[in-house]
């Protein structure tokens, strides 16, 4: 029996999605994993893989050069819990709400797949319609989460296999939706396979996730990290749609973390493309996002905010400035490796998950704090790392600011603000 193409030994340098060649545009180094919070006796132990980036000039997929065992990043104790923003928590109602009036709206038993649910944020508003649902979530203490609050969750990976299995006993599925998640996902045609096995005949695949028209604009290099294998367009989600006997019909740019995409994928003709799709293809056409130039210019200006931010921390301490940092992001683990800041450059990172608190960050070993902890520590400064969070995290915090504490941002400019 032939090995699933999950767990095969992937071909470095050969594009996920078509096989061809793989060209680096970018290197980030040595990296840990990206939300693997220590605790000192793990010291020592990390795990260390190669993130750089590279670019296929068939398909023009950009992606990571080497993959990280899934197992590696989402497992039990994998920290990120989606509902630690409000922002994020009516983006969520607002998405299923609108899932509930359109697609789910017409069918006699509608049924609804949602890839990477984690704890439950977005099938929340599901579950309260009644409206039939199952949400894929490998993070078990996440996915945990979901279920304690009535949330059909299986504790698994979705790909070609267990696709197949909730084909073969829920039968099809109407939508199926991934937020921040199919970019996580290296094994694509394995996915699509799945995909193609579970959706309706008149049924969308859906999924959203930080658009690299977003990341080369605003040089949000952090946005790259292990769990970060894609960066999509819609010109190679288009590619990659029809490799798979799909077709990319709608786009809508979201403002969400930082900037993305909603792609919604349908069978090859079973739906006319909006007209939103060739004015974004046509739109990256324009600014060249294809074009190796472009992606190297990227890679050039990532140097500069590299050094930019690292001679402003390297100023405040000399001035004698406390300097924090507010947000344990994974992105972040990308900002404080690549730039090599340490503590002595900032004391610790406020955040407000528990699962990440009184731990260490990842590579950089930066303590973990409750947001209490920065209340009382009132640092001059604080490096803003969960930034795609500003408005909320500033208006939460404004009492920083009132009593003359500044805020240092890196998107998309180094400044303080
Ligand atoms: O793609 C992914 C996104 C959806 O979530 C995953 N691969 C992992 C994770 O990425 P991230 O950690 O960069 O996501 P966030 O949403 O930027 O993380 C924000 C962090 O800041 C969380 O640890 C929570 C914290 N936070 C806080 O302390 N106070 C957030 C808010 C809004 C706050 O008010
Ligand atoms: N949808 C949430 C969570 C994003 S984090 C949000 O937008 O906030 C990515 C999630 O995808 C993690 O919870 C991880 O466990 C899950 N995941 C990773 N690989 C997966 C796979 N193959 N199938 C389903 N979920 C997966
Ligand atoms: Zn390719």
């Amino acid at each position: 029996m032939s090995e699933p193409a999950s767990t095969r030994k992937p071909d470095p340098g050969r594009c996920r999605v078509c096989g061809n060649d793989v060209v680096k545009f970018l290197d980030l180094g040595r990296q840990p994993l990206s939300d693997a919070f220590l605790t000192p006796k793990d010291i020592g132990h990390e795990f260390f893989y190669r993130l750089a980036v590279g670019f296929c000039a068939d398909c023009t997929m950009v992606q990571l050069m080497e993959e990280v065992p899934r197992e590696r990043m989402f497992h039990q104790d994998y920290p990120y819990h989606s509902s630690g923003s409000s922002v994020m928590r009516e983006h969520f109602a607002e998405t299923a709400r609108r899932f509930l009036e359109t697609e789910l709206a017409d069918t006699d038993d509608p049924f609804i797949v949602e890839l990477g649910c984690n704890d439950g944020i977005m099938l929340k508003t599901v579950r309260d319609a009644g409206v039939r649902h199952l949400g894929f979530e490998p993070s078990g203490g996440v996915g945990r989460l979901a279920a304690s609050e009535g949330i059909r969750v299986r504790e698994d990976f979705f790909e070609e296999r267990t696709a197949a299995d909730v084909r073969g006993r829920e039968g099809t599925a109407d939508v199926i939706y991934a937020a921040n998640t199919l970019c996580h996902i290296p094994y694509m045609d394995s996915v699509l396979r799945g995909v193609d096995t579970l959706l309706a005949p008149n049924g969308v695949f859906v999924f959203e996730d930080p658009y690299l028209g977003d990341i080369v604009e605003r040089t949000s290099f952090d946005q790259i990290y292990d769990e970060h294998f894609f960066f999509f367009t819609a010109r190679s989600v288009g590619e990659m749609a029809r490799g798979a006997g799909l077709e990319l019909v709608d786009v809508e740019r979201l403002p969400v973390h930082g900037g993305e995409v909603r792609y919604t994928l349908a069978r090859a003709e079973a739906r006319p493309p909006s007209p939103a799709v060739a004015a974004l293809l046509a739109e990256e056409a324009e600014r060249g996002l294809a074009d190796p130039g472009t992606l190297e210019a990227f890679a050039n200006r990532v140097a500069r905010h590299r050094d930019d931010l690292v001679a402003l921390l390297r100023r405040l301490r000399a001035e004698g400035r406390t300097v924090a940092a507010y947000g344990a992001t994974a992105k972040s683990a990308t900002v404080t490796n690549y730039c090599g800041i340490g503590t002595e450059l900032v004391a610790f990172v406020s955040d407000s998950t528990p699962a990440k608190q009184d731990r260490l960050s990842p590579g950089m070993h930066l303590p973990v704090v409750p947001p209490e902890v920065f209340a009382k520590a009132r640092p001059d400064y604080a490096l803003l790392f969960a930034w795609n969070h500003a408005e909320e995290i500033m208006r939460k915090e404004e009492d920083f600011a009132r009593d003359g504490g500044r805020w240092i941002l890196y998107v998309p400019e180094v400044r303080v603000v």
